[in-house]
């Protein structure tokens, strides 16, 4: 913990819903759920109107459409939410050359490494005002919570406690009373797991862990464990903001010859993907905080999938294991024609996970394309809901839905107010897939952060 509040934390307020929202007029201030929209399909984010109906992520859409039937159900468009991401990162990086991406909507900055930093509360307090007004504007409308405090640990849970729309700064000082009646669970990288061995031992509450020794934590939770859970108990984090070092990536895939279907065979390849991948990390002196494998299906469907750690590795074991998560809860059905391993959001040093005992519990990124449609499928399945198209004679939309071989548009876009739905043939000529707005944040953002290395890289 720092003398003063000079870690500052940011996360976009319902992400992806809210640049649909931003993009599609007509459902501003709706009940608006991204994710997969298929028949398991995945939540990725609901708008804060859809959560009133207890939609969240990682529910299953088909949940999410039983709570929320009146709910816009839609694809995610990764290069738009990429594209925002962008804009408010170099934002960020205004601030201070110490910017740690942690997801896509999400980073801690140090402040103090920034210019002319005092420390001041009013100084601070200007400076997140100017900030979330910048993000409103560079981006054309969205919200971000910000949360600042003398560590990584106050930064975040601020803005845990500023959302949705807010900010709030913990003073220095009053960490501990802050956090004294907060559930364990709010310490960084505790999850079910450790709560209910914590349980055991009759610790609910923060104020709780301070009352235990550090020898009785470690025989329920491990030495490493015990020292840092006693430590976050009396606010103590000094964990540095590590930028990345590029926005690289480092991946290995394979087609086989023939699609491969035994579970037992896909663990084995990513096995000796993941170590081919850490033996290239070990050389370049890299540590990767985000673990991703890519996958194409019997029908030609790509998915990637990423999950991103509390810390950073370069080990074979810990690569594998994610990967294979992730491969193991992927939506595959049939064979796997293509299958790799790849890590990105390098940092320089370690950053030794605390805790091992939980399950990954991270949110997972998936993207699906149909870019690449097989040959036996019909033109009309890649309209899906929520793509920009373009219909010559009526401009810009976006798909509301089709079936039977018509595929319904409503014509409005962020420029314009809501606007008509018209339908049409699924293989009307005239309507193409729509190319991005450009925002006005575009220009802030450096060209190095748009390289491309790799196939795992703009995955987000
Ligand atoms: P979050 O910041 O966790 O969620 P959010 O921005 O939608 O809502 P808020 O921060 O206001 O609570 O995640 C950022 C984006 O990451 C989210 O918009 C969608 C994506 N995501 C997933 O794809 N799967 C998940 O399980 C989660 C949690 C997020
Ligand atoms: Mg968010």
């Amino acid at each position: 913990m720092r003398s003063t509040a000079s870690i500052l934390h940011l996360d976009l307020d319902a992400f992806f819903a809210s640049v649909e929202q931003r993009d599609k007029p007509s459902l501003k201030g709706r009940p608006v759920i991204v994710g997969g929209v298929g028949a398991r399909g995945v939540v990725s984010t609901a708008s804060y109107e859809a959560r009133k109906f207890g939609v969240h992520s990682a529910m299953a859409t088909r949940e999410a459409r039983w709570r929320c039937p009146s709910g816009a159900f839609l694809i995610p468009r990764f290069d738009a939410y990429q594209q925002s991401s962008r804009v408010v990162m170099a934002l960020l990086k205004q601030l201070s050359p110490l910017v740690e991406p942690l997801s896509i909507d999400e980073a801690f900055v140090d402040l103090a490494a920034g210019e002319d930093f005092s420390g001041d509360l009013d100084q601070i307090a200007e400076l997140v005002r100017k900030l979330r007004e910048d993000v409103v504007g560079q981006t054309c409308g969205l919200s971000a919570s910000v949360g600042v405090g003398s560590s990584k640990f106050m930064a975040k849970l601020a803005t845990g406690m500023a959302k949705p729309d807010g900010f709030k700064v913990i003073t220095p000082g009053s960490e501990l009373e802050i956090i004294a009646d907060l559930s364990v669970k709010a310490i960084p990288g505790v999850g079910e797991a450790t709560a209910t061995r914590l349980a055991r031992i009759a610790v609910f509450k923060i104020s709780d862990l301070r009352k235990v020794s550090v020898a009785e934590l470690e025989r329920e939770v491990g030495k490493a464990a015990a020292e840092s859970l006693h430590q976050f108990a009396f606010a103590e984090d000094d964990r540095a903001v590590q930028p990345e070092r590029e926005a690289k990536s480092i991946s290995v895939e394979d087609t086989f010859e023939q699609d491969i279907v035994d579970a037992a065979e896909l663990a084995a390849i990513v096995e000796r993907d993941a170590a081919i991948v850490a033996a290239k990390l070990v050389k370049q002196q890299l540590f990767a905080k985000t673990i991703n494998v890519k996958i194409r299906t019997d029908d030609f469907a790509t998915i990637t999938r990423a999950r991103t750690l509390e810390g950073s590795t370069d080990s074979v074991q810990r690569i594998a294991a994610v990967a294979q998560q992730l491969v193991a809860e992927a939506p595959i059905s049939g064979g796997v024609r293509l299958l790799g391993v790849g890590v990105s959001n390098f940092t320089m040093a370690a950053q030794e996970e605390l805790f091992f005992l939980d399950e990954d519990t991270n949110p997972v990124m998936e993207q699906i394309h149909f870019a690449q449609p097989p040959p036996r499928r019909r033109f009309f399945d890649t309209w899906m809901p929520g793509m920009e198209v373009i219909h010559e004679e009526h401009g810009r939309g976006w798909v509301w839905g089709q079936g039977a071989g018509r595929v319904t548009v409503r014509f409005e876009s962020r420029l314009t107010e809501p606007g008509p739905i018209e339908t049409f043939s699924t293989q009307d000529p005239l309507l193409t897939r729509a190319p991005l707005l450009p925002l006005p944040g575009d220009d802030l953002v450096e060209p190095d952060d748009l390289i491309d290395s790799g196939p795992f890289a703009a995955q987000w």
